[in-house]
């Protein structure tokens, strides 16, 4: 068994580091329409099962980075320096060093994310990656994407997404060291989609996401089936992105979304991330969807929700749900 360190140093294989003076890197966050929800390996943060995501576009996170005059790191999000403790400095400081070469510099990470993390977008996924573009860059170690994806994954496994554009696969793989769980770019293309963020609750949400799936795979027995729900749904988002049928991908990403959400429900003491406001506009699309309006729902683990439709509906949602923002992840 691996530990987070040698997984790291397996991925990089030996490259050597070409210190460069700064670098700059963003990734954007990604909205998985087929979820990952638990783990096959908590220390290497490999997933229990495939997922698919859409990223963002121009949304997600800034990240530069450079040598630090000091012994100590020091971090910088969204303009603020923050204490060593806090835990977002922490998980910082704990990943960079998994990438760090020996007698490295200590570090200046700024880091800014440009959407507000109150909407409820994946802010660890963006972070995450583009942390690993930034010191991938500064380092000079020059690794590939799909190397990079691996050890985005280490940080957080939804990051591994986040280190592409358009719709992006994450392999689970089977190998006990994790050299087959990365990330890849599909081939395709779906210009008119959009995704729309609807914001029903800014407040924390009431359990991280690496808890709730410990607590979800713990105790619920539906979770049991959750397998075997994301194979036959990545076959049919797959199948949707080939036919590019709209339907189909919506569809399917929504009853993925809420049939994790019903693992969730089902685990003991319930794990309820929804507010009333989430439910009523699951049913708000809905009821627009029995009169003819193409578009669906998909919920992370937190209140708010995200619109799928296409750019033919965009006045009509937007009409809808005043306060909506609309990513276009294609352009
Ligand atoms: C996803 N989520 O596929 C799922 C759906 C939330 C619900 O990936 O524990 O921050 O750091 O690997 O990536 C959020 O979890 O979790 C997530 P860790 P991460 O987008």
């Amino acid at each position: 068994m691996l530990t987070r360190k040698e997984y790291a140093e397996k991925i990089i294989n030996g490259k050597k580091a070409d210190i460069q003076n700064g670098s700059k890197a963003f990734a954007p966050a990604n909205i998985a329409l087929c979820k990952y929800w638990g783990k096959r390996d908590k220390e290497l943060n490999l997933p229990l099962t495939d997922s698919l995501s859409v990223s963002m576009g121009n949304c997600g996170t800034l990240t530069s980075v450079k040598a630090a005059p000091g012994k100590e790191n020091i971090i910088i999000f969204n303009g603020t320096e923050l204490s060593a403790s806090s835990p977002f400095a922490e998980k910082i400081n704990r990943f960079a060093a998994l990438m760090k070469p020996d007698k490295g510099p200590a570090l200046e990470i700024a880091t800014e994310n440009n959407i507000p993390t109150a909407a409820g977008a994946a802010s660890s996924a963006s972070g995450f990656a583009a942390l690993t573009l930034a010191l991938d860059s500064f380092y000079g170690y020059g690794l590939g994407s799909r190397e990079l994806s691996m050890l985005a994954g280490i940080g957080s496994r939804s990051a591994s997404r986040s280190i592409f554009t358009g719709f992006v696969y994450n392999h689970r793989g089977q190998r006990i060291d994790g050299m087959d769980a990365f990330s890849e770019k599909l081939p395709y293309e779906w210009p008119e989609m959009r995704l729309g963020l609807v914001t029903v609750s800014s407040e924390k949400k009431c359990m991280s996401s690496g808890k709730g799936m410990e607590h979800t795979a713990g105790t619920s027995i539906l979770y049991e089936r959750w397998p075997s729900q994301v194979e036959r749904d990545m076959e049919l988002i797959l199948k949707a992105l080939n036919e590019k049928n709209f339907e189909l991908l919506g569809k399917t990403s929504e009853n993925n979304a809420l049939s994790m959400h019903a693992c969730m429900l089902s685990s003991n003491p319930p794990l309820i991330y929804w507010e009333p406001e989430t439910l009523a506009v699951i049913k708000t699309v809905s009821k627009a969807r029995n009169e003819g309006l193409s578009c669906y729902v998909t919920i992370d683990a937190g209140a708010n929700v995200k619109l799928i439709f296409e750019k033919k509906d965009e006045n009509v949602i937007t009409g809808m749900f005043p306060g909506i923002r609309v990513i276009s992840p294609f352009s």
